[in-house]
């Protein structure tokens, strides 16, 4: 059966797809996070991390995924943790999370860094210890981590589908807007552009008796736009924008910036992620002296101004392969630095 494509607003997806079930549940926890956070003062950041997966039966068998970990996202939590932030960690359900990821790796398997000890005695249980090499950088990790448990500045939460994504989306930012220019948000989801609205969906197991197999999909809905007008006005937006054609990386990000008007896009190619990326964002417009008289060169000059971005290359040096069990400078931590310093100035802009 062909049906034909949908375009799908921002307002028509809410009002034909279900939240999750447990949206409420969600929210309520976060309203509490963000109260507390704001009575005490932090800023605080939405880190969305991980794939989106797109099912293709309501009893689903068959889903449609995409490559991200969640390295990115879990990594900059820390960055973002150590800078003071209060934290809301968005994130794919079973990807990288802050601190355990430096031991959910096949490459770093937790289970390598602990000893069995020998019973001390006949029928005593046997003691478990942590192997000596690697006492330090697990004391570092735990340290952090227990202090950011003592402190509340970490909430934890999980998407798993793309529609998941949307509606916890809108809902952790519409709760975030009371913090105005104090939140920030930092999308470093891979979320995916096409879904199959439940409508569309088959019911059951999708039989492969009929022989090849085409599914149109429809287009997610560009939510940036109802975001930055609508859900979480003041609120300072980080969207990632991911290529694999490198020529392609500068002009979608510089279309983002234009089209929904928010302050910074971080392009990243696929391969090269990890050591280089590029932040996007508007120039300010430059400020007439008063009284100047507002002739045609003048107020062109002014829209080619504001015509034009701003384009800021952050590198770091990789060693290629990466010694074994060294300790490797990420790049996360100059991205974290640098919107850190950005949405300081965010907010002193409108006091
Ligand atoms: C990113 O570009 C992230 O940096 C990565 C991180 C997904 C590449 P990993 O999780 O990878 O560390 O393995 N995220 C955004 C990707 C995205 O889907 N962006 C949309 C787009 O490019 C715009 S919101 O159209």
């Amino acid at each position: 059966m062909h049906t034909e494509p949908t375009t799908f607003s921002a307002e028509s997806y809410f009002a034909t797809q279900p939240p999750p079930p447990t949206l409420q549940h969600d929210v309520e926890k976060v309203r509490e996070f963000v109260a507390r956070q704001a009575k005490e003062g932090r800023n605080v950041v939405l880190v969305t991390s991980g794939g989106t997966t797109v099912p293709l039966e309501l009893n689903v068998v068959r889903f449609l995924d995409n490559f991200s970990a969640g390295t990115r996202g879990a990594t900059s939590a820390e960055y973002f943790l150590k800078a003071g932030y209060a934290v809301i960690f968005m994130h794919r359900q079973f990807s990288l999370q802050p601190f355990s990821r430096h031991y959910s790796h096949s490459t770093n398997p937790f289970l390598d860094f602990l000893d069995i000890d020998a019973p001390e005695s006949d029928g005593a249980t046997p003691r478990i210890s942590v192997t000596p090499n690697k006492r330090q950088d697990l004391l570092e990790v735990l340290t952090v981590y227990k202090n950011v448990h003592a402190l509340g500045t970490l909430h934890t939460l999980t998407f798993v589908t793309v529609n998941d994504y949307l509606w916890l989306l809108r809902a952790v930012s519409q709760e975030m807007s009371v913090l105005k220019r104090r939140a920030m948000f930092y999308l470093a989801a891979a979320v995916s552009d096409f879904f199959l609205p439940r409508q569309k969906m088959s019911e059951h197991k999708i039989q492969s008796g009929k022989g090849n197999l085409s599914i149109e999909m429809d287009q997610v809905p560009k939510i940036l736009k109802p975001m930055v007008d609508e859900w979480t006005p003041g609120g300072y937006i980080v969207s990632f924008k991911l290529e694999t054609d490198q020529h392609l990386l500068l002009p979608k990000a510089r279309q983002a910036i234009e089209r929904y008007g928010h302050q910074v896009v971080i392009g990243n190619d696929l391969h090269r992620r990890k050591f280089e990326v590029v932040f996007v964002s508007k120039k300010p417009s430059p400020a007439l002296p008063p009284g100047l008289e507002q002739t045609k060169e003048v107020l062109e000059h002014v829209a080619d101004a504001a015509n034009s971005f701003d384009e800021y290359w952050l590198r770091i040096d990789l060693p290629e392969p990466p010694p074994p069990g060294a300790q490797v400078k990420e790049i996360e931590e100059d991205i974290v630095h640098e919107l850190v310093k950005r949405h300081m100035e965010w907010i002193d802009n409108t006091l």
